[in-house]
């Protein structure tokens, strides 16, 4: 097995201990982080099915997910560039109900290296705790909003319609997650929709340079 297959092995096993390291060595060995963060995306997407097919249950999926946390700590510096001038601030959080973080997580990261001061509200955040972390923090230019769960795009819609009429303006709104699609997006007034953190960044800086 090679040593990028091991880390998927391992993030897929949920061996939290074992995992950094591994992502070290596959780094050693001249594997590129986005390689890296491809194959423990892809170990979750197996986590996910064997969770769908009833062979593993909540706990299993937690553990995993902390073992690809723990990787993607040690990526972070290779996949992160350093945003020299700030485009402004983005607020970014996992809507109501939804406690899903790690790709909400990635999208952080790299919307922080376009040049962004990142506000980060964790998971579970209201409607009404984005718009107090507006109103609390300056030059705020963007707001990320991920979903993860059918049953959490309610929130998003119910999120996107609140900042939209909060009376705040100056920021633009973006959404994403697993079963959000650009129809959507448009369909709840979102100003953009990203399919995974790469393109979040990019679309993140195009929204508040045109703006
Ligand atoms: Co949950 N879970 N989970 N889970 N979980 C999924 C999402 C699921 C697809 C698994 C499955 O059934 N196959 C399923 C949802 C089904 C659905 O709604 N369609 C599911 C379920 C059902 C649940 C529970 C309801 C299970 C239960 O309790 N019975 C429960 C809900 C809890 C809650 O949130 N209220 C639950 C709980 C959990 C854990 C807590 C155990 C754990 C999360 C731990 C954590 O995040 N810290 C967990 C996990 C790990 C998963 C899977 C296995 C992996 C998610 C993940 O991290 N993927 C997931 C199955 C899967 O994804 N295939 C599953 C890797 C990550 C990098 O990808 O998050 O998609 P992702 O992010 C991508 C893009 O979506 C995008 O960019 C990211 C990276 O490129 N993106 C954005 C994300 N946010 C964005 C925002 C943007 C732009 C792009 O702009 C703002």
């Amino acid at each position: 097995m090679s040593k990028i297959e091991e880390v998927k092995a391992n993030v897929e096993a949920g061996k939290t201990k074992l995992v950094p390291g591994l992502v070290q060595e596959a780094l050693d060995e001249g594997h590129s982080a986005m390689d890296i963060l491809e194959v423990m995306v892809d170990g979750m997407g197996v986590v996910g099915d064997k969770f769908s097919s009833g062979s593993i249950f909540v706990p299993e999926m937690l553990i995993a997910a902390k073992a690809m946390s723990k990787g993607v700590e040690v990526l972070k510096p290779y996949l992160a560039g350093e945003g020299s001038t700030s485009l402004g601030t983005c607020i970014i959080g996992t809507v109501q109900g939804d406690l899903h973080d790690i790709g909400k997580n990635l999208v952080a990261m790299m919307v922080e290296s376009a040049g962004f001061d990142m506000v980060d509200l964790g998971v579970d955040v209201s409607a009404e705790k984005f718009i107090t972390a507006i109103k609390e923090n300056k030059a705020v230019k963007l707001v990320a909003c991920s979903g993860l769960l059918s049953t959490t795009m309610p929130a998003l819609k119910e999120t996107v319609a609140a900042l939209k009429n909060c009376g705040l303006e100056g920021f633009k709104v973006m959404v994403g997650g697993a079963p959000v699609t650009q129809e959507f997006a448009t369909q709840i007034g979102a100003d953009a929709y990203a399919p995974d953190a790469g393109s979040a960044a990019v679309k993140a800086k195009a929204l508040v340079t045109a703006a």
